[in-house]
């Protein structure tokens, strides 16, 4: 959020509330001078911030666009279908639905569209990069489903240890004859080829469903390649790489399935859409279609490599040996086997520097303390950050863990030192302005 835009919002809400415009205020004050490397977040425009604050929060639109359940939609069915025509022709294909209010809430509309409950579908699973929403046992997927999981490469020595093992997908969709087979993830920093899953599927009459969650800004500017026409669905959240607000989209080439999804979408798990983040969704789309989006995505892509090859000359190992979009595993035992990424994480965070701790493959070590750190540069290219920014970072980053391995005085001296410059080269690059990569 630009901080001029902040400024104008946090007035009018600090004339009803000032309670909450001093949580926001901070909040957006944490958002302006630290360093964001959470894979899955990103600084959405002004127009996009803004978008989702309209008064089109005020209204019921269940239905679609032309068949509502309320009256006096007409302006809801123009935004709900310049959104919807934005995604496709962003995407390539021929169907979106834009109302799901979030990325698990795709897949749950999704799942019912493409199984019955108890089928059986094979997915990664959620310690080798997967999500929640693909089979965790606790979640509607692992508990109305039937998951069975594909490995990784596991063998050290493999070309392509940590990378997903294609002639294993083959052999586990064989046995099992799932219903359908999900790829798609959330801590993978390899290239995933679609076309393998869709032949892998067709020899076992499955469907694809493909879950471009994290890549989807990437697929978007042609810098991943699409899932189309491979994927008979595919989901994708809209704040991620993508840079939209908060939210879902489902998207096919099917006609059949486009209705599932739809009758799955309302009123199979939801009820009103939120119209106000569907204009936003439509405003980010917008955005994404224009030419410098290819710029920016690229540029992600450069920033990830950057990243990963100044921390591999630091002393740490990142995952599968490095990265091909916008993410990256960093192992941080070959820098210290006494390294979690809980650790890592808090020191990081002391320091300005947002990350957040992630399981490497095969981690020994449980999800709340992990061997592993996730880092990602939509944000920070978002920002205006090129490779230099992330050569400094990288720096940084080594500064404090190798600091915090030394102890609380001297992790408290470093953090100091880092806290400052990272403030710097914030103030450097404000978030005040339209993102410096449009
Ligand atoms: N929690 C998201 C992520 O960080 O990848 C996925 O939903």
């Amino acid at each position: 959020m630009s901080s001029t835009i902040d400024q104008q919002i946090l007035d009018v809400i600090r004339k009803s509330d000032p309670e909450v415009a001093d949580i926001v205020s901070r909040e957006a004050e944490r958002q302006e001078h630290t360093i964001e490397l959470i894979a899955s977040e990103n600084h959405a425009s002004p127009a996009v911030t803004v978008a989702a604050g309209t008064c089109m929060t005020n209204k019921y639109a269940e239905g679609y666009p032309g068949r509502r359940y309320y009256g006096g939609c007409v302006h809801h069915d123009s935004i709900e279908q310049l959104a919807r025509d934005r995604a496709k022709a962003l995407f390539g294909c021929t169907y979106a639905n834009v109302q799901p209010h979030s990325g698990a809430q795709a897949n749950a509309a999704a799942f019912m569209a493409m199984m019955e409950p108890g089928d059986t579908f094979l997915s990664l699973i959620l310690k080798d990069g997967g999500h929640l929403s693909h089979g965790m046992h606790l979640n509607f997927s692992g508990i109305f489903y039937n998951p069975v999981h594909y490995p990784l490469h596991y063998d050290k020595d493999h070309a392509q240890y940590e990378q997903i093992d294609y002639d294993a997908v083959r052999a586990a969709a064989h046995e099992h004859k799932p219903k359908m087979i999900l790829c798609g993830y959330s801590a993978y920093p390899r290239e995933i080829d679609f076309a393998k899953f869709r032949e892998i599927a067709d020899e076992v009459g499955a469907l694809v469903l493909a879950d471009i969650s994290h890549i989807s800004g990437l697929v978007a500017a042609g810098v991943h390649p699409s899932p189309f026409p491979h994927a008979h669905v595919v989901t994708t959240t809209t704040h991620k790489s993508l840079r939209g607000p908060r939210g879902g989209l489902i998207m096919t080439n099917d006609e059949e399935l486009n209705k599932l999804v739809n009758r799955n979408v309302f009123p199979g798990t939801q009820g009103g859409p939120l119209m106000h983040i569907i204009t936003a969704k439509a405003v980010a789309f917008g955005e994404a279609l224009k030419p410098d989006f290819r710029v920016y995505q690229e540029q992600v892509v450069t920033n990830a490599r950057a990243l990963a090859s100044e921390l591999t000359s630091l002393g740490y190992r990142i995952t599968s040996g490095g990265t091909d979009n916008h993410l990256m595993l960093v192992d941080l035992t070959t820098k210290s086997d006494e390294l979690t990424g809980k650790d890592a994480e808090r020191w990081l965070e002391d320091a300005g520097i947002i990350t957040n701790k992630n399981g490497i493959p095969d981690d020994p070590r449980p999800p709340m303390t992990t061997s592993g750190l996730r880092l990602g540069t939509p944000a920070t290219t978002t920002r205006g950050f090129r490779e230099a920014e992330m050569s400094r970072i990288a720096q940084w980053i080594d500064r404090v863990l190798v600091a915090g391995l030394d102890g609380d005085e001297e992790r408290e001296r470093v953090t100091k030192d880092v806290r400052d410059q990272v403030v710097a080269l914030c103030k450097a690059h404000p978030l005040a302005h339209e993102p410096v990569m449009a």
